[in-house]
């Protein structure tokens, strides 16, 4: 279509007059994005379609990573980027008198995702694909994206993210490969030549239609398919209405609603979870459709399902998409003819499960008798599952009825999916070392015990195509010059930049790229809120959900702390701050919302305070996304990992922040630990508990927050700030829930305890930030060693040790 730019510039505009019958003149920033957006389609288009025919013809095992969230964000420059058009592209723009990032704007961010769970989804599948991976991503299309945030007088207000209000030009209706999934009903129980029938009776009916997103390997034009399922009605009335029990026109509505409802938002909670027959129905809807189309691409091949194993694997991203399995026995047995135990060992040898968090909230249980009603069949088959599980046990630990109790996938009327998962799984997998070490040690000792070759770590990874040559380019142009571009494919050879962390220009190069960095940063902060901040001065970052156990808390009141040292001697020598904050709370979770209320508060309190002289600055910028940390995390000379030590399953924002030149401050939590692992010490400021100290500390008791309460003046000083009436106590009660959560409810999460190493290390930094050369230093460090954690990394790991799939070469 074209090749050079003039072909570009030509083709263009041809399209604008042919589509949309405007001349150049004419066209805004929006139409040049549909335009450009319905060419990269096309061009993707016929890389779509081999790719497709090679897998098929060459019968390749395909892998489907199964998640109910891919937060991707906007995908015009990653495809660009990975099309390896992007220059091309923006020069071509320019020279027709548009700027290709304004135009990038005009896409709306896909936000089909709550946080890192989501977003890792997203960079798994951009890794498979420039891997040459045959994977997959199975996953809903909600009509709403998770909410979009305002801040209103400080506090989080939500609305909704209506993302498809605009056309998107990614996706591809495909009416001809919809699938029927059933709800409610009753199973219907008869023998035949000796086997039991079961037959699904009665049920609710709803129509599963994907949308089909390219997703576009880099240079090897790989397209593999995100397939995102849509909930609609089924189109004959009157069959509906049979079901129904009804001729009533109001029921059809009716009927239509609820089923419309499935595929409408996406659950905002990123941890606290209340059992919702909604998000029951959308678990179920999205492995029942996604197995039935996987399952039909398999019958083209024309192999005999015994070969299932070996041409399909099915991933699934944390416990939300398990029902995966109970669906696949159902259909290998109900409509395949398998027995039991063959459907078992196929169904075994072809899921694997990833566990994203120990938090306990999270570990998903369902109501037997919602799941009975809901999913009749499915019930039948978890029971028999469970049945089968426990006579195991029985066997195994003859009379241990305390481990069988522990590990029983039903207990106390509920179904406890990540012990299905673990049951019916080949691998199962952490995140990061420590994490990985303490599901094995601690959470799931009984399974690691019974199944020792199943767990396995994955630490996970970003794409460093999205999170450096596309978020910085600038860093990317230094780092080809420096060793060439070979990292490009093998990130982790960016080691080779170590060798210049002592070079004067080199160091210059990297701290003039951060200057200017932070200068759009503060361009753009300045158009948003129309406060100017200062590109000198330290920006230190915390951007991530809000959650009591990131310790978002320990930040801010730190930052108390320092305006009161400011306050009681205003000409203290310190580096001036710009503390940036970027954070959504779960619309249900008073406490983040509390959280982001304070942060705000003293955000107005300190900008304001002519005493301060500009020395501390406070942002919290609003509805934080993955655009939006493409923008900020570039500019960022301070990474605030702060999590509470043990509960950070990984993180991934830490690995983007160090592949981007900044400096992580943390706690010995999640990949940080891996992180240091490589930089050291040196390079690195560590602090606090240690995971070992807070769960000893849970198991056994004896820490006591009042303590360090009355024992720490400062710690007195600050939180009576919270309730005593003066600048951030305005005569209102409302961070009494933070301090009680502290005091009263012996501060789960350690704030106080940690908060005198936190303040002792800050000041660390403050010193280390005067030595500009050595802390440049520090930063190539980082961004040398920082390759390690792309997600091709990740992925090839994925692919040899659990999916057992290669590069299949075009
Ligand atoms: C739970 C629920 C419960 C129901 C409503 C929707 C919902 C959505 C997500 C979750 C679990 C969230 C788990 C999660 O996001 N874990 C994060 O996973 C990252 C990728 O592995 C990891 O880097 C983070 O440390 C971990 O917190």
């Amino acid at each position: 279509m074209f090749n050079d730019k003039e072909t570009f510039k030509q083709v263009f505009r041809e399209r604008l007059i042919g589509n949309l019958g405007k001349p150049l003149a004419e066209a805004s920033n929006a139409d040049v994005y549909n335009i450009l957006g319905s060419m990269i389609r096309e061009r993707a288009g016929s890389n779509w379609a081999d790719t497709n025919q090679k897998y098929k013809a060459d019968k390749d095992k395909q892998v489907y990573y199964f998640s109910m969230e891919f937060l991707i964000g906007r995908l015009l420059g990653n495809n660009l980027l990975n099309m390896g058009v992007l220059e091309l592209v923006r020069e071509g723009l320019t020279d027709l008198g548009f700027t290709l990032q304004d135009v990038e704007e005009e896409e709306a961010d896909a936000g089909l995702g709550n946080g890192g769970l989501g977003r890792l989804a997203a960079c798994f599948l951009d890794s498979l694909a420039s891997l040459q991976y045959a994977g997959h991503g199975c996953g809903i299309r909600y009509k709403y994206g998770l909410f979009e945030q305002k801040i209103v007088d400080g506090y989080q207000v939500e609305l909704p993210d209506y993302w498809l209000q605009k056309d998107n030009v990614w996706e591809v209706r495909r009416e001809d490969k919809a699938v029927e999934v059933r709800f409610w009903g009753r199973v219907e129980t008869d023998a035949k030549d000796g086997e039991l029938i079961f037959t699904h009776k009665d049920y609710e009916a709803v129509r599963a239609v994907p949308y089909d997103i390219p997703i576009i390997g880099a240079d090897h034009r790989h397209v593999n398919t995100l397939r995102n399922w849509s909930a609609e009605s089924i189109t004959q009335p009157s069959r509906t209405l049979g079901v129904l029990g009804g001729t009533d026109y109001h029921k059809y509505l009716e009927y239509k609603r609820s089923v419309e409802s499935i595929s409408e938002f996406l659950y905002p909670d990123d941890t606290e979870y209340e059992g919702k027959l909604l998000r029951l129905k959308q678990q179920y809807f999205l492995c029942s459709a996604g197995l039935q189309s996987i399952l039909r691409t398999f019958g083209k091949l024309d192999l005999p399902y015994e070969e299932l194993p070996n041409k399909v694997a099915l991933h699934i991203n944390d416990t939300h998409p398990t029902l995966v399995i109970p669906e696949l026995m159902r259909i290998l047995m109900d409509e395949k003819g398998f027995g039991w135990d063959q459907a078992w060992d196929i169904t075994t040898r072809m899921v694997s499960y990833t566990n994203h968090t120990i938090l306990s909230e999270a570990l998903e249980k369902w109501p037997l008798q919602m799941v009975k009603e809901l999913l009749p069949r499915i019930f039948l088959i978890i029971e028999e599952i469970n049945a089968r599980f426990c006579g195991e046990l029985m066997s195994r630990y003859p009379g241990d009825q305390d481990r069988i109790a522990q590990m029983a996938i039903i207990h106390d009327d509920q179904v406890r999916m990540a012990h299905l998962a673990i049951v019916a799984s080949h691998s199962v997998n952490g995140v990061a070392a420590l994490h990985t070490d303490i599901l094995k040690k601690r959470e799931m000792r009984l399974f690691n015990e019974m199944y020792p070759h199943r767990f396995n770590n994955k630490t996970n990874g970003i794409t460093h195509r999205r999170w450096l040559l596309h978020a910085n380019p600038e860093l990317a142009g230094l780092i080809n010059d420096s060793i060439g571009t070979r990292w490009k494919h093998h990130p982790q050879e960016m080691i080779g930049l170590i060798k210049y962390c002592e070079d004067a220009s080199f160091q210059e190069q990297i701290a003039g790229i951060k200057r200017r960095n932070k200068l759009r940063l503060a361009e753009y902060i300045n158009s948003k809120h129309g406060v100017w901040v200062d590109p000198d001065s330290i920006f230190d970052v915390q951007v991530k959900r809000l959650h009591a156990y990131k310790r978002q808390l320990l930040n801010i009141l730190h930052i108390i702390h320092l305006y009161n040292q400011i306050k009681d001697n205003p000409s203290m020598d310190m580096v001036p701050r710009t503390f940036i904050f970027g954070a959504k709370a779960a619309p249900s979770y008073h406490l983040a919302k509390r959280i982001i209320k304070l942060i705000n508060t003293v955000a107005d309190v300190v900008n304001n305070d002519p005493d301060i002289k500009g020395k501390v600055k406070i942002f919290f910028l609003e509805n934080y996304s993955v655009s939006l940390a493409e923008k900020i995390i570039p500019a960022a000379d301070v990474s605030e990992q702060i999590s509470t030590a043990s509960k950070e399953a990984s993180g991934t924002g830490n690995m983007k922040f160090m592949m981007n030149g900044a400096l992580t401050i943390g706690t010995m939590d999640g990949a940080n630990v891996e992180m240091h692992e490589m930089v050291g010490d040196n390079n690195m400021f560590l602090f606090g508990l240690r995971a070992e100290q807070v769960l000893d500390y849970y198991q056994h008791g004896g820490y006591n927050a009042r303590d360090v309460y009355n024992g720490d003046g400062r710690v007195k000083e600050v939180l009576d700030q919270l309730i005593t009436p003066g600048p951030i106590c305005n005569h209102t009660q409302e961070f009494e829930t933070i301090y009680h959560s502290l005091l009263d409810n012996n501060d789960e999460f350690f704030v106080l305890k940690d908060f005198a190493s936190y303040v002792e290390t800050q000041v660390e930094i403050d010193l280390a930030y005067r030595n500009r050369k050595e802390w440049v230093k520090k930063s190539i460090i980082n961004i040398g060693h920082s390759g390690k954690f792309s997600s091709d990394n990740t992925i090839s790991r994925y692919a040899s040790e659990i999916w057992n799939i290669h590069p299949v070469l075009l």
